[in-house]
């Protein structure tokens, strides 16, 4: 059944929904075959295995024609110099999405299987994803990045798409702050 009008009480220093619906906690051996260094990615996976990122979401369900929101906060960290970022994912059906960065700093990660595009994100800064465009988050700073995401309750989760192309670029951490480089180096 559809879900009548509701307000979500949206907690800007705690980051918290309320009321809120599932919580998805990602983990380091949650990102097989996404950082370049394998070796390393296995032995932290193996090892402490920390909590990579999290997804608190709205009670708005993920079904066609709604538009649910939820919030990712990504821990500050990198692998192997790799920053600590989401999975990414294509939407099958090429739907757009919006992101509106909340607390610490990131970036925002696009691949349409030819082009990478990144966006500075910090709080305030909201980014376009564009339908056809694979997404993936990365924490540039060291303090947890957050941001709230908007997207169509349709639009689905292809990550083996991610898997397949890659995302175009990587973004490693420098002494400057962060360095994009091609996806197989
Ligand atoms: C944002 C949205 C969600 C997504 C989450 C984590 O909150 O884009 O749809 O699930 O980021 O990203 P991923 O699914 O790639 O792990
Ligand atoms: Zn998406």
């Amino acid at each position: 059944p559809p879900i009548s009008p509701m307000a979500i009480a949206f907690d800007a220093e705690r980051l918290t929904l309320s009321p809120e619906g599932p919580t998805l906690t990602r983990r380091m051996s949650d990102l097989e075959g996404l950082f370049r260094d394998s070796d390393a990615w296995a032995a932290e996976s193996a090892g402490e295995n920390p909590v990579v990122y999290t997804v608190t979401s709205s009670p708005v369900p993920e079904i066609d024609r709604e538009l649910p929101q939820s919030i990712t906060t990504i821990m500050p960290g990198d692998t192997s110099g790799e920053l600590w970022m989401t999975k990414g994912h294509q939407h099958p059906n090429h739907q757009g999405e919006i992101y509106l960065a909340l607390q610490g700093t990131g970036g925002l990660l696009m691949f349409d299987g030819e082009r990478t595009e990144w966006i500075d994100m910090q709080p305030g800064t909201i980014g376009y994803i564009p339908p056809g465009w694979a997404h993936r988050s990365v924490n540039t700073g060291d303090e947890p990045y957050s941001f709230l995401a908007v997207y169509p309750g349709g639009a689905g989760h292809d990550y083996g798409w991610v898997l397949e192309h890659g995302m175009g670029s990587r973004a490693y951490r420098t002494a400057g702050g962060v360095e994009l480089r091609p996806y197989s180096e």
